[in-house]
């Protein structure tokens, strides 16, 4: 006997992307990337992860495909959310059904089979992402990941880092002995209260330095104590963020990435107008050089070398 499906309630206090975000003032250069967003079921037909910490709203692959038409961008990189577990159905349905536009970022498990690798790959998924983050994870052993990495170098993908500042020292070994390229989510989610110049951050810039990895600059909203207010009227947002992100985006010019993060999952206190952060990217890569490495020539490299300039 069928079932109907039953729709898992969002958790108390989610908050929905933004509907109707505004156009942005900045010009996207053409070929433009968002490499880090993702897809949330939709739930009647990607059911999320018994083991999820969360249960967004739905966002699906036309959602997503029509912001990146309407912001301005030409591809995607849609990565796993946490929310799906291990089972990347929906985030390679929608990398799928962007006809090239897209890449994909997987989640999983140490006895993933070479067979679904391939599969993975054909799809076009071209890393996974180990999770440090406790509210979002159960666990994250080393040694599991490591025969990840083992698996997925071969392929040629590299590893998106996702961790606290403050579990930086605890990790770098481990993260230097991986054996791919590491990609560092929102620049490993730095203190903004303190300093871009102080000690902290310079660890980050160091080990990023040191270990050659790949930076998003992404997550303004999230990483923000100030917020969104526009304090001069000028769509300038999130600005206790800036001198971090130019700070990386000055000293590591070819190894940024910018991606919008919709539909921003565990925001509490707002949710984030998408052309509001699109004209976010010329307070933090002000030159018209910088804003091509950040959001042409440094994803396309990455995720389409063959097709890179
Ligand atoms: C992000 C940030 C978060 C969530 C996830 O996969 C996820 O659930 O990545 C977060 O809650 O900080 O990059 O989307």
């Amino acid at each position: 006997m069928n079932h109907p499906t039953r729709h898992a309630p969002k958790t108390p206090g989610w908050l929905d992307w933004y509907a109707d975000p505004s156009v942005p003032a900045f010009r996207l250069p053409p070929g433009a990337v968002d490499t880090h967003c993702h897809v949330f079921g939709p739930q009647a037909a990607f059911p999320f992860a018994p083991e999820r910490k969360y249960t967004p709203c739905d966002a699906g692959k036309e959602q997503l495909f029509a912001l990146r038409d309407h912001l301005g961008f030409a591809r995607n990189v849609v990565v796993q959310a946490t929310c799906h577990g291990a089972d990347n159905a929906a985030m390679v349905d929608a990398v799928r059904s962007a006809g090239g536009r897209a890449r994909g970022v997987a989640t999983v498990r140490p006895d993933v089979t070479e067979r679904e690798l391939r599969d993975l790959d054909a799809a076009g998924v071209r890393g996974v992402r180990f999770n440090f983050v406790r509210r979002l994870v159960d666990a994250s052993p080393r040694d599991a990941l490591a025969v990840i990495a083992e698996k997925i170098a071969p392929l040629g993908w590299h590893i998106v880092l996702y961790f606290e500042s403050a579990d930086l020292e605890d990790l770098a070994d481990f993260f230097a002995s991986l054996p791919a390229p590491l990609v560092i989510d929102h620049m490993g989610r730095p203190d903004v209260t303190r300093s871009a110049d102080g000690p902290e951050f310079g660890r980050f810039l160091r080990f990023v330095e040191a270990n050659d990895v790949w930076v998003k600059v992404t997550c303004p909203e999230r990483l923000s104590v100030g917020g969104p207010a526009a304090l001069d009227g000028e769509r300038h947002a999130y600005t206790d963020v800036v001198p971090f992100a130019r700070r990386v985006v000055e000293e590591f010019p070819d190894r940024v990435l910018w991606g919008t993060d919709w539909p921003h999952p565990n925001l509490t206190d707002h949710m984030p107008d998408d052309g509001l952060l699109v004209d976010h990217i010329p307070l933090i890569a002000v030159t018209a050089e910088q804003q091509r490495r950040l959001l042409v020539d440094n994803p396309m490299r990455l995720y389409w070398p063959d097709e890179a300039a």
